[in-house]
């Protein structure tokens, strides 16, 4: 079974950036629910509900045809959002140094052009979904964006950072404003958590 893991932090503490009503709802809720159907999509497969999250939803043509959209859908529900809430941190905003640090300077010239880029992919994005920087093949940094719950882990990529834009993520605080709940965010990202996840992903 797949369970939803705690905050690691407190409904509030993103506060002002992204409200305490918004976390609440959409950790209690809305992940909540993806796991509940995932589960319930997958009742019965004991083999496909002991997988770890990342390799279910990248063997999706493992999954029984019936089931396989659902379990796309809330399978990287649950994938999007457990690594969202690690994405951010009251801690965050600024700028990644180290490893990490470096290669943006290499892949997108400077920190300011990478916040652009994922930015305008996050605004762009039409209806819902998210926006991604992620390691390609060649170990380069990347940005991407995705619709409803995909993710670049489909692809057997890795992301290092996402940004859900879902209006279900903003819409209380910010309503249509899009780009200012993109904007506020960059105040919150987990720049630790980035840099562990690219070290890794150097490595895999
Ligand atoms: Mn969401």
């Amino acid at each position: 079974m797949f369970t939803l893991p705690d905050l690691p932090y407190e409904f509030k503490a993103l506060d002002p950036y992204l409200d305490e009503r918004t976390m609440q709802l959409h950790h209690d809720f809305h992940h909540a629910t993806y796991v509940k159907n995932l589960n319930d999509a997958l009742s019965g497969h004991n083999d496909l509900l002991s997988m770890d999250i990342s390799t279910l939803i990248q063997n999706l043509d493992k999954v029984p045809e019936a089931v396989r959209t659902k379990v796309r859908n809330n399978g990287g529900g649950h994938a999007n959002h457990s690594l969202f809430w690690q994405n951010m941190s009251p801690n965050g905003g600024g700028e990644p140094s180290g490893n990490l640090g470096e290669a943006i300077q290499n892949d997108f010239g400077d920190f300011k052009s990478l916040k652009q880029q994922l930015s305008e992919a996050g605004k762009n994005r039409f209806g819902s979904g998210w926006a991604w920087v992620y390691v390609d093949n060649d170990k380069k940094l990347k940005i991407s964006d995705t619709p409803n719950q995909d993710t670049p882990v489909m692809e057997g990529l890795t992301p290092i950072i996402g940004i859900d834009v879902w209006e279900h993520a903003y819409y209380l605080k910010y309503q249509n404003r899009r780009i200012d709940y993109i904007e506020a965010w960059w105040n919150v990202v987990n720049w630790e958590d980035a840099g562990i996840r690219y070290s890794k992903a150097l490595q895999e």
